[in-house]
């Protein structure tokens, strides 16, 4: 099946792409912004963006909203993570972090899709981890460099997109999609 991906982040198009490929789906960027509505869950915004692109084109959609829950910060910068990254990047969240012995983090990923008649379902993965000191690696996207995953010593900038996919948020969100959406 061809599905449209509405994302501007070619790192989650890449992902995705090998994830849904995998499973013979051929996943085309939608270079459509929707508006990310301010609200406490990434469901909420999934939920938003995928009516609105809905309304627009009227076809099989998918969608993710993710970010890195910081446990010393009060889950910060959560919902704001995008906001976060364009304004204080990997650095400023180190800085934030400095002095702090509790490195322990998670990201969570909110895959959605709505499908030619409007129906929309969502699935949510998890990846718990710990922020490191510096910034490692050159894979992957966003605050890859300076998360380690639960079990691993290397950053997901060190890993390779596979292995990434395998243990990351996006991979287990968008894996029961996948499942979610054949049913
Ligand atoms: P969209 O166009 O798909 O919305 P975005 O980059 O704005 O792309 P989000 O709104 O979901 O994505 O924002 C999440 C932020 O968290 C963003 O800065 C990403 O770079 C970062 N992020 C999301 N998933 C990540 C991952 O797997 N690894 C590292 N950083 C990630």
């Amino acid at each position: 099946m061809r599905i449209l991906f509405g994302t501007g982040n070619p790192g989650k198009l890449r992902e995705v792409q090998a994830l849904f490929g995998a499973l013979d789906h051929e996943v085309e960027q939608l270079k459509d912004e929707y508006p990310e509505i301010q609200a406490d869950t990434l469901e909420e915004v999934v939920i938003a963006g995928l009516e609105w692109l809905w309304n627009r084109h009227n076809v099989p959609i998918i969608i993710d909203d993710s970010g890195l829950f910081i446990e010393t910060l009060k889950g910060f910068p959560g919902v704001y993570s995008a906001y976060v990254f364009k304004t204080l990047g990997c650095r400023g969240v180190l800085k934030l972090l400095e002095g702090d012995e509790n490195r322990t983090a998670e990201f969570r990923c909110c895959a959605g899709y709505v499908d030619a008649n409007g129906k929309i379902i969502t699935r949510s993965g998890t990846s718990p981890g710990r922020i490191i000191h510096e910034m490692r690696g050159t894979g992957g996207f966003g605050y890859d460099p300076i998360f380690v995953p639960d079990g691993m010593e290397k950053t997901f900038a060190e890993l390779e997109l596979d292995i990434k996919n395998r243990i990351s948020h996006r991979g287990m969100a968008f894996a029961m999609l996948a499942k979610a959406m054949k049913e």
